[in-house]
């Protein structure tokens, strides 16, 4: 699946807006049709976003199960004759679409994109009803996990992760036209030869009949610099302009079908980013130079759009990226909206591209999420269904991001329970499922403290250990001349494995504005001394080949006792206002790169 472009061939049109919007507590909207007319007691929503802190109404923020969205669109005239589709970038998690009274396509799994070929439901020039019934009810079979239990209050969504269950249509809905000759995938696979690229590519395309595919390359400039005929092949670049970290250079290159008359019959622009990404021993090459992470997992989390995607903030985050000297961050804790990822191509920021598969552990954060009164992986929770459905997280994910050179690590999970048997079992095929989709990248995981070294049994797999640890916050609180001694022990355990070890997460609660003259948790000081502290044990080993901070910003969270106002761990408030720490970020940062 290709995102929507306006090209010679092909134009879009952005359903963005307010949309009707519906409640269905009794989940009474199937049943009753609600696809077949205006939505029953509508309010309006926006498009995008979540829709759980818009309304100000505790029954929309807490609801569990369908909402229903329903807009109207007009086709655009002079689309008669061509293919029409209908595009969402994301539903979160689940949602089944219809147009008028037919339901078109329905898709699991809340943030990669999904769409339906409609040309035979609507008329160039008329218009049509779209009606979606979002689901955002998290269950033992949806990545990330959850369970709904029923209590003597009603039905309670409980899930083992942090941040809010934000819902909804978090992204950009397309409708767009292609001609029915159409390209329907491309991939690119990078290489460099000293200073010549090699592109290796492959196109695959729809009712070409006997139309040719062919391919042009075009520098930053414009200039034309490679073209070939076939579906597939390599293109080389002499002097060629690498892809870098800080340099976004990327070339473009056009894939176009062409009849035997000469006629382009489909054009479609992908760009390229021309680099390597290796591990050799224990560091980290990007083009062939060891490289050092700086930066931190990240969150699509915003006050009142919640999960919805904000074009001002994407440039106001790497704007602060960039100030505070990260070269990189993790798309924690699922696949974030392709604008972002683009944006990261043309900065030359890198990214550790994250499945939504969070949570795969009951007894993580045992006390803040409740008892871990079930067992992670079993028949009856997370299971062989859960795994099918966390495969295709893998495929679609790979599939929407492969062509991406800011992304250099598929993370196919975070904080699983990994130590036991059944977490061997369970991972053994995911990881040799993302490396039969993509032999181009690392793969790796985020392993938590539950299985630390010579218990892990998943890290065997993975060709970079990415570590989250708490020492001095969740172990060793406020006591950070012992944290830093179990630290070092832990780490140099980790760096006899000789791979490379990126520190996916460390990080402090802070409350802004609190302060003390000894550092105590929850101060802005102690998050500098628990920042200092970390970074001295990180210097002293030789495999730490990164550090991501936990986390960029203050982000919500479900209620519990040991969150205030949310996660507090932000170097940057909610409203991306530095604490303290991020000036010291600033000095180191700048420093290394
Ligand atoms: C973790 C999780 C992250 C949490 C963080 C915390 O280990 O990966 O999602 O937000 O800890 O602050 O507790």
């Amino acid at each position: 699946m290709l995102r929507p472009q306006d090209t010679a061939t092909r134009e879009r049109k952005l359903l963005n807006g307010l949309w009707r919007f519906a409640l269905d507590p009794g989940g009474a909207g199937r049943a009753g049709r609600w696809f077949t007319a205006a939505l029953p007691r509508a309010r309006e929503m926006a498009v995008p976003a979540s829709y759980n802190d818009v309304a100000a109404d505790a029954r929309v923020r807490d609801h569990i199960g369908e909402v229903w969205y329903q807009t109207e669109v007009r086709v655009p005239r002079g689309w008669a004759g061509d293919r029409i589709v209908l595009h969402f970038e994301s539903a979160t998690h689940r949602a089944t679409v219809w147009v008028d009274d037919t339901e078109v396509v329905s898709h699991e799994g809340g943030y990669t994109p999904f769409e339906a070929d409609v040309t035979n439901l609507v008329a160039a020039g008329g218009t049509a009803r779209i009606t979606v019934a979002v689901d955002n009810t998290l269950t033992f079979e949806s990545v990330p996990p959850g369970v709904v239990e029923d209590t003597a209050a009603g039905p309670r969504q409980r899930y083992w992760h942090d941040f809010f269950n934000y819902a909804g249509l978090h992204r950009n809905v397309w409708l767009y036209a292609t001609p029915a000759a159409h390209i329907t995938d491309i991939a690119v696979v990078t290489d460099l030869d000293e200073s010549t690229g090699v592109l290796h590519y492959v196109i695959e395309a729809a009712g070409a009949g006997s139309a040719a595919a062919q391919v042009v390359l075009r520098d930053a400039d414009g200039t034309v610099v490679g073209r070939r005929h076939g579906a597939r092949g390599v293109l080389t670049v002499a002097d060629v302009h690498p892809w870098a970290p800080g340099d976004g250079y990327l070339y473009d290159l056009e894939v176009q079908l062409v009849t035997a008359t000469g006629d382009v019959a489909d054009s479609y622009h992908q760009s390229v980013g021309v680099r390597t990404v290796s591990v050799a021993g224990n560091r980290f090459l990007i083009n062939g130079e060891p490289f050092y992470f700086t930066g931190f997992g990240k969150h699509e989390d915003l006050a009142v759009t919640g999960k919805g995607h904000n074009d001002a903030f994407l440039v106001h985050d790497f704007a602060l990226l960039e100030w505070i000297g990260a070269n990189s961050f993790r798309t924690s804790h699922y696949p974030y909206s392709e604008d972002v990822l683009d944006y990261a191509d043309r900065r030359g920021i890198v990214v550790i591209d994250e499945v939504a598969a969070v949570g795969l552990n009951v007894r993580t954060g045992e006390g803040v999420f409740g008892a871990a009164d079930y067992p992670t992986f079993s028949d009856d929770t997370i299971n062989e269904r859960t795994r099918e459905v966390h495969a295709q997280a893998i495929r679609e994910l790979v599939a929407r991001d492969k062509n991406h050179p800011s992304v250099v690590i598929w993370s196919i999970a975070n904080e699983p329970e990994s130590g036991t048997e059944a977490a061997e079992a369970y991972f053994r095929p995911l990881f040799e499922l993302t490396r039969e989709l993509d032999a181009s990248r690392p793969v790796s995981f985020a392993n938590d403290a539950s299985a630390p070294h010579g218990r892990c049994r998943v890290a065997q797999f993975a060709d970079v250990l990415m570590l989250n640890r708490y020492y001095g916050w969740y172990v060793l609180p406020g006591d950070l001349a012992a944290a830093e001694i179990a630290w070092e022990e832990e780490l140099r355990a980790w760096d006899g494995e000789n791979k490379p070890i990126l520190i996916a997460e460390y990080g402090a609660d802070t409350y802004p504005g609190l302060h003390s003259v000894a550092p105590q948790p929850w101060t802005e000081e102690y998050q500098v001394a628990y920042l200092d502290m970390n970074h001295r044990v990180f210097d002293r080993i030789d495999a730490v080949v990164g550090e991501h901070v936990w986390n960029f910003a203050d982000f919500a969270t479900m209620p519990g006792i040991q969150r205030v106002g949310g996660n507090r761990k932000g170097v940057f408030t909610r409203d991306r206002r530095p604490k303290a720490a991020a000036h010291v970020l600033r000095q180191r940062w700048l420093k290394e790169s």
